[in-house]
């Protein structure tokens, strides 16, 4: 089972780096103005887990400076999700409202609905 998964995260590693999207291109102040707006936003997940490749993917297709931190081989960040969000599960993205309070949002399809909903969706 630890072989089959082994192959199997490297297969999507491989697929995902073989067909990784382009980002969307914006001008400098356009992109400086995003990234104050993301820096509130940390995604937790593992390498090779396919619904945080897919959360990724969707990162990277709108251009989003968003921190990730591997649940998996970090301890700390680890101890962040289950303490602030309550399971470990990934994906993960953790909302800093104004407020200074935190948002735990799991599900892949719910993260990817609030990053395009939110910064808007790019074909
Ligand atoms: N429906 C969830 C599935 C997420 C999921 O199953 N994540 C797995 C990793 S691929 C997980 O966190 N499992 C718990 C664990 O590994 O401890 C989504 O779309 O985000």
């Amino acid at each position: 089972m630890v072989i089959v998964r082994a192959i199997l995260g490297s297969l999507i590693l491989f697929f995902d780096w073989v067909f990784t999207p382009r980002g969307i291109k914006r001008d400098m102040d356009a992109q400086k103005q995003l990234d104050a707006q993301t820096s509130g936003l940390t995604l937790y997940q593992y390498k090779a887990c396919p619904f945080c490749v897919k959360v990724r993917r969707a990162i990277k297709r709108q251009s989003l400076a968003i921190e990730t931190r591997d649940a998996k081989r970090c301890d700390t960040a680890r101890g962040e999700l289950v303490a602030g969000g309550g399971r470990l599960k990934v994906p993960c993205l953790r909302i800093e409202e104004a407020s200074g309070e935190s948002r735990w949002m799991y599900e892949s399809g719910d993260i990817i609905r609030y990053l395009e909903g939110r910064f808007g969706q790019v074909a």
